[in-house]
């Protein structure tokens, strides 16, 4: 058993279509995907809005490894170019939990450190799993308390839009 929390995020062409296909190539292993949000920019990065949703996946052969390499697949058939830090790009498919790992690994760290401090993350996650926890600084706390800590600004700057994904 393997389940993951994907954060996925565009601004960069035709974001909703690059987030589709995230939902269309994982298609087999998805157990919930949120709705589609317009975020601002975090990271200090003047660039457009992105636009954010998160996935829930499963699959008993995947490994977080696994769907690391999923995720580069998909960010790479996206024409992703890794540039700036925090920059603009066609698809970022983050790994933020998969199962209760903790990894220092930095090809793959996990929890996604910076998760916590995202409200475009956290958002869409409590959308499909209202609670839903998550490790920081080695602690197991709620999703919705972490939401709690953050600027009002930040959270205003997540806006839920009408944008399907489709699971199809
Ligand atoms: N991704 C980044 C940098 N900043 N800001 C928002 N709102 N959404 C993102 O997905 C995002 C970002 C680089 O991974
Ligand atoms: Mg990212
Ligand atoms: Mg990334």
């Amino acid at each position: 058993m393997s389940r993951a929390v994907l954060s996925i995020g565009s601004n960069i062409g035709d974001s909703v279509g690059h987030l589709q296909t995230v939902v269309d190539g994982l298609r087999d292993w998805i157990v919930a995907v949120s709705p589609v949000y317009a975020t601002a920019p975090w990271g200090g990065v003047e660039q457009q809005d992105f636009l954010n949703a998160t996935l829930i996946v499963d699959d008993p052969d995947a490994d977080s490894r696994e769907w690391l390499r999923r995720a580069q697949r998909l960010e790479a058939e996206a024409e992703r170019v890794r540039e700036q830090r925090w920059g603009p790009r066609t698809l970022d498919v983050d790994v933020v939990t998969c199962d209760g790992l903790r990894s220092d690994d930095p090809e793959l760290t996990l929890p996604h450190p910076r998760a916590h401090e995202r409200a475009f993350v956290l958002v869409p996650w409590l959308d499909v799993d209202p609670d839903a926890t998550l490790d920081v600084d080695g602690r197991p706390t709620r999703v919705d308390a972490l939401l709690d800590r953050l600027d009002a600004t930040e959270i205003a700057g997540v806006r839920r839009t009408t944008r399907p994904l489709e699971l199809r």
